[in-house]
């Protein structure tokens, strides 16, 4: 068959995701310190609880537990969005998710590029957080023409890059030569510019409008801004930064620590402030800075059902009525204080998460159990099932993103003097268009995850329990 010949998306996407580590850990020193940082807490926390090694034995790859989870860009026109989707199907990455930043004051809206199976997260899970700035929000017109003039000049993709998309669209997928190429062509769309693109007068204003636009608009191409590895300890990896001389946020996004996690905790260390140059109408390179490039942590936990997100986004609301973290820091304990209270309402225990409905789980037969003692009624319900011991569940993790966490992490890298209003307005119809297809929705994809395994236990005990 031909398809033999090819390369498969996963092993494509791992090469990417390698690659990508090892340029940021070369561009971004500070993050290669993090890496290590992780890796070491990493180590300790799997010595000290053999039941998290042998839980993470059966359903990850311990060796790679600490690599890259994910990363993230920002683009700035349609065109790009749209050829990026076909670049990250040829990695098997697919857009789940639409997410709204303009109700926290960013001037984008995204989707995560993921991998969608679990066998293809298994294989490796990177992903990418990918960004659309939303011109339509900048008020000043002018400005607004003349960043989309800037914008639609420049090409963030090589010719080597879209011959091999358009080649591996019309042929299925590429060979194992042709990927490599594919994949050391497409890091330099994710490369740093040092060299702006517009003049630093321009740069000033797109600045003065928003930071974040400045960081789109003025250089060549959407230079990653973050990789995220995977600790297994968030709280101890943000106490000992400072140690390693690495800055970072005044407190974790998201759930405060728990029995049972849940969803996603991130924290990251500060954007670095980096030289760059700016052409003068003279032609004349000019020095000056831009602050973008960080690195981030993140622990996962359970995904949420609807009503298990409702309580979680009205008790994460809670807290921020009775206090916000400032970016200094200074409240950051009561803050953590106030959020583990406000939690107490959220049961943290998987049997009561499970019985309210508030997490998605997979289900899967204990083999161990007398099933013969299964009457056909009983191996037709899957909580009588659970009573009796001849199915277990876990939780299915949280494989997308936070709105507000994701506003918290651009926030601590704008100051808090950008924390400038934009009127909210999600527009996923405007940005599915844009994107080329509509993004997948997360809730009705664990749902069926967990669908999918109920129906495989009850087939499995049904044969059990007619023989008997
Ligand atoms: C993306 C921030 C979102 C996350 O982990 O929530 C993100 C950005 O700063 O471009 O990566
Ligand atoms: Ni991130």
């Amino acid at each position: 068959m031909k398809s033999g010949t090819f390369t498969s998306s996963d092993v494509i996407r791992a090469a990417f995701s390698a690659a990508m580590s090892s340029m940021y850990r070369t561009e971004v020193p500070a993050y290669g310190t993090l890496m290590a940082l992780v890796a070491e807490v990493n180590t300790k926390t799997l010595a000290a609880s053999p039941a998290l090694r042998d839980q993470l034995q059966e359903t990850d790859t311990l060796d790679r537990i600490s690599e890259e989870r994910h990363g993230a860009i920002r683009v700035g026109t349609p065109e790009e969005l749209s050829m990026l989707r076909r670049v990250f199907a040829v990695m098997g990455m697919y857009p789940v998710g639409y997410y709204d930043l303009s109700e926290a004051g960013v001037p984008v809206h995204s989707t995560a590029f993921r991998p969608v199976s679990d066998d293809a997260l298994k294989v490796n899970p990177f992903r990418v957080f990918t960004s659309l700035l939303r011109l339509d929000l900048i008020g000043d017109t002018t400005l607004r023409r003349k960043a989309r003039a800037v914008l639609n000049a420049r090409q963030i993709f090589t010719t080597k890059a879209i011959a091999l998309v358009e080649k591996a669209e019309a042929e299925g997928g590429l060979n194992s030569d042709d990927a490599s190429t594919f994949v050391s062509e497409i890091l330099e769309t994710f490369r740093w510019h040092d060299q702006a693109s517009v003049s630093g007068a321009l740069y000033k204003r797109l600045h003065d409008a928003h930071r974040l636009i400045a960081d789109v608009v003025s250089f060549k191409g959407p230079h990653i801004n973050h990789l995220t590895p995977r600790t297994l300890d968030i709280d101890a990896v943000q106490d000992l930064m400072p140690e390693h001389g690495i800055s970072p946020k005044a407190v974790i996004e998201g759930p405060p620590t728990r029995a049972c996690p849940i969803l996603l905790r991130q924290t990251s260390f500060k954007a670095l402030e980096e030289n760059v140059s700016f052409q003068n109408a003279n032609g004349e390179w000019e020095t000056g800075t831009h602050t973008a490039r960080f690195g981030e942590i993140e622990q996962r936990g359970v995904a949420l059902t609807p009503k298990g997100r409702a309580l979680y986004d009205r008790l994460l609301n809670d807290t921020r009525k009775i206090i916000r973290p400032a970016a200094d820091g200074s409240n950051a304990k009561a803050y953590i204080a106030a959020l583990s209270d406000t939690f107490k309402a959220f049961p943290d225990n998987w049997a009561d998460i499970r019985r309210e409905s508030l997490g998605y789980f997979r289900y899967s037969v204990v083999e161990s159990t007398g099933n013969s003692r299964l009457t056909s009624r009983d191996a037709s319900d899957i909580d009588t099932l659970i009573a009796m011991g001849a199915v277990r569940f876990d939780p299915i993790v949280y494989e997308d993103f936070l709105p507000v966490s994701a506003a918290g992490i651009f926030q601590s890298n704008l100051g808090d003097e950008a924390s400038q209003k934009f009127v909210a307005s999600p527009s996923q119809r405007e940005f599915e268009k844009d994107l080329g297809t509509p993004v997948l929705d997360e809730f009705a994809h664990y749902a069926g995850l967990e669908q999918a395994s109920i129906d495989q236990c009850l087939q499995t005990l049904r044969p059990a329990a007619l023989a008997s």
